[in-house]
């Protein structure tokens, strides 16, 4: 990272932007390259980042039809988690968190991965029942997590209405520690750069508009911008999965739906950690400008209109001011949707395909910002081996022919 004194910071900051150094280089596509990865997301640079940094595998392009990081990356609220209840899942999950814990330091770059806490309310009787099985199901795999009383959540979360008379009255909840919030863009851009400096080129504005090949062998992709040769081709675009795979000429079990966020206007921090609700529905945390952070489900329908619709948002704020009613005077400030590619257990797709030396790494849903790095770190090694990493197996696209699917619908915990 370039460093600046105190006058340099002081000089760069009325220079109107000009002299500072790029974070990445712009450059022209090379005719061919070890691996392609498809969609400049957080998982396909932190894919990219980690198989030059890791597996030594340097002439690697990202192919992004927009700009870096402008999918689901910029557009979700930025939860950071791994208390999933199956193994499979608990251990992609986890390996995420851990790389987490010092993404920061290994980037060099400040990604304000900010350990909070995440409470999963549980308002009803087999809530609780649930929220149980799911906490042991984490100690059971090395994953904290502990089931609170609604005494011990009234206690933890002030301004939450915990009283009697609620339409769901809360009954205790479950807590992550670990988990909290990461800041999405500088996730983004700091694979980028990291990635960048390790040769690997990152091509904006070039959309992948077909794959090339030779019998049934992947050698490339099509791009707007001519052919670009490729022994490996990563595919890791999300809500545009299901188009892509009719691209390359087989089908996924996809749907792609419209998921929201809003941002208030910045208030005073009042709430120090991310808090969700099954049953009510809905999401909040407060980022450090003060704004409130909030979410809840999909959109019902199948769309790829990155906006949703007007039913969605206003039941998500019902549910917060339910839950919080202090905060209904707050006016929103800004809403959008992103495209999440949700598959039929909730799972993600990492996985070979049909086609040779083709893969895909998709199906994230509502949930795929926190595995950014873990994501990331394991479809690398798949790439680089030609073999899937023993952690993504289990995500492989015959489960949904043998049966073998992870349901993680209620660890996913926003519906979907
Ligand atoms: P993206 O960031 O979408 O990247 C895919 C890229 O592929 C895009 O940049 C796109 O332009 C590019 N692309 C597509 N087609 C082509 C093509 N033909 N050629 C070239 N490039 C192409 N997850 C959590 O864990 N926690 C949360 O709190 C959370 N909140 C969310 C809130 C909202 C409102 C939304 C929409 C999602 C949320 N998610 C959350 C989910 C999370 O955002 C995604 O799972 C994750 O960001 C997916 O990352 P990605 O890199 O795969 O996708
Ligand atoms: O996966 O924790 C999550 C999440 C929260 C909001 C959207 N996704």
């Amino acid at each position: 990272m370039q460093r600046y004194s105190g006058f340099g910071l002081f000089k760069h900051a009325l220079s109107h932007h000009e002299n500072w150094q790029r974070m990445w280089r712009n450059p022209v596509p090379k005719p061919v390259y070890d691996v392609v990865i498809v969609g400049g997301g957080g998982h396909g640079l932190a894919t990219a980042y980690y198989l030059a940094r890791e597996f030594g595998v340097k002439n690697v392009a990202v192919v992004e039809k927009g700009w870096l990081g402008g999918g689901n990356t910029a557009r979700n609220t930025t939860i950071v988690r791994s208390n999933y209840l199956w193994d499979e899942s608990a251990a992609l999950y986890e390996h995420g968190m851990k790389l987490w814990e010092s993404l920061s330091q290994d980037l060099n770059y400040n990604v304000m991965y900010s350990a909070r806490g995440v409470y999963n309310l549980c308002h009803t009787l087999q809530d609780m029942r649930d929220a149980e099985r799911r906490v042991s199901a984490n100690w059971l795999n090395g994953v904290d997590g502990e089931l609170l009383d609604a005494g011990q959540v009234a206690e933890e979360i002030p301004y939450l209405d915990c009283g009697k008379h609620t339409r769901y009255p809360v009954m205790g909840a479950t807590i992550q520690r670990r988990g909290g919030v990461a800041r999405h863009d500088a996730v983004a851009w700091g694979y980028a750069r990291a990635a960048d400096a390790q040769g690997v080129d990152l091509i904006q504005n070039t959309e992948v508009i077909g794959f090339r090949k030779q019998g049934d062998t992947v050698i490339g992709v099509e791009t707007t911008r001519g052919f670009i040769g490729a022994r490996r081709v990563g595919v890791v675009t999300a809500g545009n999965s299901g188009h892509m795979a009719r691209l390359a000429g087989f089908r996924l079990p996809l749907e792609s739906h419209p998921l929201q966020a809003l941002v208030s206007e910045p208030i005073k921090p009042i709430i120090d950690s991310v808090i969700m609700s099954n049953a009510v529905h809905g999401y909040i945390s407060q980022s450090d400008k003060g704004d409130l952070v909030i979410g809840a489900g999909i959109d019902g329908y199948n769309g790829y209109g990155q906006r949703g619709s007007y039913g969605t948002i206003e039941h998500t704020l019902q549910a917060i001011v339910e839950m919080f009613p202090v905060l209904s005077r707050v006016r929103m400030n800004r809403q959008w949707g992103g495209i999440v590619d949700t598959t039929p257990d909730a799972c993600p797709i990492i996985a070979k395909t049909p086609v040779k030396n083709l893969f895909f790494n998709c199906g994230w849903g509502t949930g795929g910002f926190k595995a950014t790095p873990g994501s990331g770190h394991v479809f690398a090694a798949s790439l680089a081996k030609g073999e899937m990493h023993p952690i993504a197996k289990p995500f492989s696209i015959e489960r949904f022919h043998t049966g073998a699917l992870i349901d993680e619908h209620g660890a996913a915990a926003v519906a979907h």
